[in-house]
């Protein structure tokens, strides 16, 4: 199979084009002048069917896919609903990853999560750690069903020579997240948590844990604008991260973390409310740090550009609207 980086006429399916990642793609392809984007609502294509996976592929041949279509959840969803999250992405997965080598995809960009890790990973996470230990109980089916997905590129790499890499980016957060409280992430809950106390002049904000985990945030933009890196990088320079001896993995991240507790008191101060935070330890704290190792990246001559703060303010920007026709 022939390898060549994208360019501008290149055909590209951005499976998951309305959600967090693929949205953020999509616009950083758009503005990058790409002109042949192939793109599905989960109405007109339902990747968990995989007659219709074929049917498209088979129409379509798009020359390049980036899988950013998943069911996903912070750690409340995670926790509820551990059925949905494994057998829904493994069947998403494995019928695109699938017909991504059946109609000869050139290059196929498969997006994970850091919480593929085990739950007590030396940090920073590098990404030969991966499977060395036990996972998270919270996102235990969730991430099992990405690490079957990474296996699952390694695999077509080694028996038919495919350009599957799989990218995991730490916690995400941006323009057109879920900010439904029992769904979302905490980026995303804790600003409109904030932003409901600070409208109804409630004097305290529920955090939920004990505020002590570290996490690691990266905007949306920036992970787009690393898989356009990734998908545009040069065919000799992309296959030095599909070195057959090892997984076909890049971490994605900003290289620093902050605790629940700090990520709160930015939230409060960029939307300048003073009111208390209160923590509810009977909620769960997940793995208490997931820090990503991100030299490969870093090698590669990629980093991100949005600091927290600016992520924050920008996300909240485009977020107030929603929460004001919401009545908060
Ligand atoms: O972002 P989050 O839901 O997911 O929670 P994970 C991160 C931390 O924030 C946990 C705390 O310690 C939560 O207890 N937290 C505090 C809150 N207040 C809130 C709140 O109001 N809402 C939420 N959601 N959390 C997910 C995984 O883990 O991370 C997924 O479950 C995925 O599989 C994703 O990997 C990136 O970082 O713990």
């Amino acid at each position: 199979m022939k390898d060549r980086a994208m360019h501008a006429s290149s055909s590209v399916f951005v499976a998951g084009h309305r959600g967090l990642v693929g949205s953020a793609i999509c616009r950083r392809l758009v503005a990058g002048g790409y002109k042949n984007l192939v793109l599905r609502t989960r109405a007109e294509l339902d990747l968990t069917k995989r007659a219709a996976v074929w049917e498209f592929f088979a129409k379509q041949r798009p020359e390049y896919v980036v899988l950013a279509a998943a069911k996903v959840g912070g750690i409340h969803a995670n926790d509820t609903y551990p059925a949905d999250f494994i057998s829904e992405n493994l069947l998403i997965q494995s019928n695109v990853i699938d017909a991504c080598f059946e109609f000869g995809v050139q290059r196929l960009l498969f997006l994970g999560s850091s919480c593929i890790y085990p739950k007590l990973c030396p940090q920073p996470i590098r990404e030969e750690y991966l499977l060395t230990g036990p996972l998270e109980p919270t996102n235990r089916p969730y991430a099992i069903a990405k690490i079957a997905g990474i296996e699952q590129c390694w695999a077509y790499n080694r028996q038919y020579n495919t350009k599957f890499l799989a990218a995991m980016p730490t916690n995400l957060y941006g323009p057109g997240d879920n900010f439904d409280l029992h769904r979302s992430h905490v980026l995303p809950a804790l600003l409109r948590k904030v932003a409901t106390a600070r409208a109804t002049h409630s004097g305290h904000v529920e955090v939920w844990g004990t505020g002590t985990p570290r996490r690691e945030f990266l905007y949306s933009e920036d992970l787009a604008e690393a898989c356009v890196f990734l998908l545009e990088m040069a065919q000799d320079r992309f296959e030095t991260l599909l070195d057959k001896d090892h997984a076909p993995l890049v971490n994605i991240g900003v290289g620093e973390d902050v605790t629940i507790r700090e990520l709160a008191e930015l939230i409060c101060r960029v939307l300048d409310y003073q009111g208390e935070l209160v923590f509810d330890s009977t909620q769960p704290d997940g793995t208490p740090r997931k820090l990503l190792d991100v030299s490969r990246m870093r090698a590669l001559g990629w980093k991100p550009r949005i600091g927290l703060e600016e992520g924050i303010q920008r996300t909240y920007a485009a977020a107030k609207d929603s929460f004001v026709s919401a009545g908060m």
